[in-house]
């Protein structure tokens, strides 16, 4: 338990932060697709390669989540990733969720699947190299959904897992997201985000997971967005510190947000203004896939000759939200 702790402090430590670098097969050809690159194993290692040799993001970035496929894939040198990492300081993590499926009787909700044999390919992570691990619970808000059989399974499944990571000696990383997709409030996300972390918390203290050697990766309390008036940054900072203060133990070290679909600029304002609001009980810090990527895809194109300018890119994103975490004390500046 102490190691859990140490690792878990250790990817919220003062100014730095998570990559989600964990994208499945479909999603990462989803996001490759946009910049006119073909997804093959190849040209997703290039990838890969290019965000996890970017000199100096070891000073903002604490952990990198890979997928499946990226555990087990080396730097151009031969160095296996997890190795590329840890030499940098930087702590590997593993997604060993197998994706968010239709919940059966319950027409436009959904459960993720992946408890199966885990316990068996947490053995296997390990070897690898892997100190931490991530699944993600999806939750769509729209009309009478989501129903309580929905969060609960959710949550259970959600803790089953994270009961599992700990006992593998990995400290599980727990993300219940509550989808921004709609046109619903920030009432309405707000009420629907706390039934879920109180259903989370419920099952994690049930199935007897230690809330020390744990981090919780939610959404942030958003207006849907498609909705006609759209909370601004200071409602959405109040909105969310006030969900996670009635909903999330003390003893939990960190939360590290998910930054779902915002734009990058939002995502960092949004962190900058919860921290802003003074001493919480954890740590409130980030663990972003698209908000700290999505420039350096555009930047890079596949091209090896636009590698130093994406990892100018994802270095800026970085740069920004480890900033972020120390708000109270310095400016962000997006212009520099
Ligand atoms: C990186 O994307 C992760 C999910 O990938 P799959 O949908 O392919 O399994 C996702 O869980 C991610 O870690 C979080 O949602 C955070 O990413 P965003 O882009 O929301 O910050």
């Amino acid at each position: 338990m102490a190691d859990l702790e140490a690792v878990a402090r250790a990817l919220v430590a003062p100014g730095k932060g998570i990559l989600a670098a964990d994208e499945s097969g479909g999603t990462i050809e989803k996001r490759f697709d946009a910049i006119g690159v073909e997804s093959t194993e190849d040209t997703r290692r290039a990838y890969r390669e290019l965000l996890f040799t970017t000199e100096g993001a070891a000073e903002h970035i604490s952990g990198v989540i890979l997928f499946d496929e990226t555990i087990r894939q080396r730097s151009s040198e031969g160095t296996p990733f997890p190795e590329v990492l840890e030499r940098q300081g930087i702590i590997p993590g593993i997604k060993v969720d197998r994706g968010a499926k239709a919940l059966a009787l319950a027409p436009g909700e959904k459960v993720t699947e992946g408890l199966d044999g885990l316990r068996e390919r947490f053995a296997e992570y390990v070897e690898l190299g892997a100190k931490f691990a991530k699944w993600r619970a999806v939750i769509p808000i729209g009309d009478g959904i989501p129903s309580e059989y929905c969060l609960w399974v959710s949550a259970h499944a959600l803790a089953r897992y994270a009961a599992l990571a700990q006992e593998a000696g990995l400290v599980p990383i727990v993300e219940p997201e509550v989808l921004m997709d709609g046109d619903h409030s920030i009432e309405r996300a707000y009420h629907v985000t706390a039934r879920m972390q109180h259903a989370v918390f419920t099952e994690l203290h049930d199935q007897r997971v230690a809330l020390e050697g744990m981090l919780l990766k939610p959404n942030m309390v958003l207006s849907g967005y498609e909705a006609r008036e759209r909370a601004g940054v200071e409602e959405v900072a109040r909105a969310t510190v006030k969900c996670l203060r009635h909903n999330v133990p003390a003893a939990v070290p960190g939360i590290v947000f998910l930054s779902g679909g915002q734009s990058d600029e939002d995502a960092t304002a949004h962190l900058k203004a919860m921290n802003a609001l003074g001493p919480q009980p954890w740590e409130l810090s980030f663990s972003y896939g698209r908000a700290l990527q999505a420039p350096a895809q555009k930047a890079w194109q596949g091209d090896p000759a636009n590698v130093p300018a994406a990892q100018a890119a994802y270095l800026k994103r970085a740069r920004l939200n480890g900033a972020a975490r120390s708000a109270g004390y310095r400016a962000v500046d997006e212009t520099r």
